[in-house]
């Protein structure tokens, strides 16, 4: 008993010392923030969520977490319900591109700015959120567009592509696909012969390049447009008795550990960096809103590419 009061004393002593540290007009003190996650697809958006929570506690915001589980109308209700609360500032990656318009129209109403993270919304009215931080994906789907033509650079053969989308109507999964098949195009050896959505999961990467693999004699490169997609058909490929990254070429998109790892074990050949790291950059612009200052629009994030002797080298430091 008398421990637990000691515990509960230094948490209050805590809290008190960090709400007077946070409590200046440029700290997060009173800051609260709504914030609507996709979700826990991957392990990208793992590290994401992760990012989130620890630089809201660093920054000292009040953090109001829902996780939407890839369903668009669990967002929209948890927007609902942080304009019901009266939150500060409403900060969400949208599952899907389209259908935000009547929502986001209710947040302006109640006074309430929105910053958009990682993913784009469609909507006419710019007025409708504050700023878009998040990488520019149709760039991503070029660097893995780019990574092929150069391995197949004069070669006169035709090259069978097989490719695993993201989920349907997110902003990654038509501005990969766009960016890829912008360079892919230009040129009539490289053919996408099977093409569909594995929703980013490994579960599903896995089971639709199963599909893949049944239906198509020769698939020579497979682009998954993020790393889970490429790991769960890796098992695909290993399991129909083929070689990932020698009778299947790899490229996917996100740079998480565990294709680092695949990249440096020869399984995987490529990898387009994507950068989950927001919370930082979230928590600053979180502030500035809040405090009527003016932000850029867009901020896109700044990322590279892996080899498999970089991949070797940044693995040591990687930490998601
Ligand atoms: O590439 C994928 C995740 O929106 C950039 O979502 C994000 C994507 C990321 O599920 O792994």
């Amino acid at each position: 008993m008398f421990k637990r009061l000691v515990i509960v004393a230094s948490t209050l002593t805590f809290v008190a010392a960090t709400a007077a540290a946070c409590g200046g007009g440029s700290g997060g003190g009173g800051t609260s923030l709504g914030f609507s996650q996709v979700g826990a697809e991957s392990g990208w958006r793992t590290a994401n969520t992760q990012s989130i929570q620890d630089s809201a506690k660093d920054a000292g915001i009040n953090l109001k977490f829902a996780d939407a589980q890839q369903k668009q109308e669990n967002q929209i209700k948890a927007i609902r319900s942080f304009i019901q609360q009266k939150v500060d500032v409403i900060a969400f990656s949208p599952v899907v591109e389209s259908g935000w318009d009547t929502v986001l129209k209710e947040a302006k109403d109640a006074k309430i700015p929105v910053i958009l993270t990682d993913r784009a919304v469609d909507s006419k009215d710019p007025s409708y959120y504050a700023t878009f931080l998040g990488s520019d994906f149709v760039e991503e789907g070029r660097k893995a567009a780019q990574w092929v033509l150069d391995t197949y650079k004069g070669s006169n053969e035709t090259v069978n592509i097989a490719e695993l989308q993201g989920t349907t109507g997110s902003a990654p999964a038509i501005d990969r696909k766009k960016g890829f098949l912008d360079l892919i195009g230009a040129d009539p050896k490289f053919k996408i012969v099977a093409s569909q959505t594995g929703d980013f999961t490994r579960a599903k990467g896995k089971e639709v390049m199963q599909a893949f693999l049944a239906s198509h004699q020769k698939i020579d490169v497979l682009f998954a447009h993020n790393d889970d997609m490429a790991l769960g058909a890796i098992q695909a490929i290993e399991e129909a008795g083929l070689e990932p990254g020698k009778d299947i070429k790899i490229v996917s998109i996100d740079g998480v550990h565990d294709a680092l790892q695949a990249l440096v074990d020869g399984k995987e050949n490529y990898v387009v960096e994507c950068n989950p790291l927001l919370g930082p950059q979230l928590m600053d612009l979180v502030k500035k809103v809040k405090a009527g200052q003016p932000v850029d629009h867009r901020i896109v994030t700044t990322e590279t590419t892996f080899t498999p002797e970089q991949a070797a080298a940044a693995l040591p430091q990687r930490k998601y």
